[in-house]
């Protein structure tokens, strides 16, 4: 994709408007050597970016102390060898489509939680849209205090914090938003369709690929915050996982389409694009589309599930979801009940 100019000497790289004397980030160094096969000129990068030629150099020296394969010509300028990309910030950055996700990015090598790391930001005032992605956690963190494995380089453990005008009440709806948008950018990957099995999971083949644990500070009738972070098996061979996780667990390089490939980097921005996409249509029109995706998506729906709720063991058939995300379940005796992600536990037969 080139660059396009605008009329105040601005560029758009990937729809993002880069105005002249905005922060040039390495990322917008990348789209542009990424968007011509040949060289690109060190006068060119540093006119479209206003920039010196000098500062030119240093982001381009930057980009390959990230590992970047990046070939420099006096005569010529500079040429990415490889389109394949460092799981990284520019990478990520430079594949990005959106307005606000992901356009404050911090990567890091190893946190304990990602969703830990952004709540400090939230707390401190981070923008909407905000992304905080480690290559692995030491306490990556599931529902209900239970632990969420992320082996580094196996996975994407990524949060994205989100400001909505939203009533407390309907935040579960950015867990259903999140878990269609992964849907959205992994299957076109896959030799088969991925299933939501509510609230939270999404399977491939019966193994769960990937979690969603949504936090939320809110008043009484406002929303402060929402976390979203999400947790999604990348490069785990079966007997990466624990013994205890080897039979329910799954990781999308085991369900690749005949001579796939599979790169992080894309993968993380995909779901970023598809993840802002889903959310903004749910602003503007409500929940009615994403819903219906979620719905055809759905593993649990017309199925008879088993609430586990304390000792308690229920049978019901799971009939339809809510706009909150709450499930309509109907009892083996005949009645209905709605019932919220965290107050049970759902296997199936
Ligand atoms: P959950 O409570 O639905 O799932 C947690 C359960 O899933 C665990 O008890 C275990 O049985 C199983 N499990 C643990 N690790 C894995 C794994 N890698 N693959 C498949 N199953 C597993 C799901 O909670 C929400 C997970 C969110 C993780 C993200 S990663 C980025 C962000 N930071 C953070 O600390 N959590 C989120």
């Amino acid at each position: 994709m080139s660059p396009k100019p605008l009329d105040d000497g601005g560029i758009i790289i990937n729809k993002k408007e880069i105005k002249r004397g905005d922060p040039v980030s390495s990322g917008n160094i990348l789209s542009l050597l990424a968007a011509r096969d040949g060289f690109v000129s060190g006068a060119f990068l540093s006119r479209e970016l206003n920039i010196s030629r000098t500062a030119v150099w240093k982001k381009i020296a930057a980009l390959k102390r990230e590992g970047y394969q990046i070939e420099a010509s006096t005569r010529k300028g500079y040429r990415l060898l490889s389109h394949k990309a460092c799981y990284g910030k520019p990478g990520i950055q430079s594949l990005l489509k959106t307005e606000f996700f992901g356009r404050d990015m911090r990567f890091y090598e190893s946190v304990e939680s990602t969703n830990n790391v952004l709540k400090g930001l939230a707390n401190a005032g981070a923008a909407h849209g905000t992304v905080v992605i480690a290559n692995g956690q030491t306490r990556g963190r599931g529902r209900l205090g239970r632990e969420w494995n992320s082996v580094a380089g196996k996975g994407i453990w990524m949060s994205v914090l989100l400001r909505p005008q939203l009533h407390p009440a309907r935040v579960q709806a950015i867990t259903l938003a999140a878990a269609v948008a992964v849907c959205r950018a992994i299957e076109p990957l896959l030799d088969k369709k991925p299933g939501i099995k509510w609230p939270n999971d999404i399977l491939l083949g019966g193994g769960k690929v990937c979690g969603i644990l949504t936090e939320l500070s809110a008043e009484a009738e406002r929303v402060s915050w929402v976390i979203a972070g999400i947790g999604l098996n990348t490069h785990f061979a079966p007997e990466d996982f624990s013994p205890d996780l080897k039979d329910k667990a799954t990781s999308l390089i085991q369900h690749l389409k005949k001579g796939g490939s599979l790169d992080r980097t894309w993968l993380a921005a995909e779901i970023l694009n598809q993840f802002e996409q889903v959310y903004e249509e749910y602003l503007e029109n409500g929940p009615d589309s994403m819903l219906m995706e979620w719905r055809q998506r759905s593993v649990t729906l017309k199925r008879m599930v088993e609430l586990v709720q304390g000792t308690e063991r229920i049978r019901a058939l799971a009939l339809d979801i809510g706009e909150d995300g709450r499930l309509r379940i109907r009892l083996e005796d005949g009645s209905i009940r709605e019932i919220f992600s965290g107050e049970i536990s759902l296997s199936y037969d």
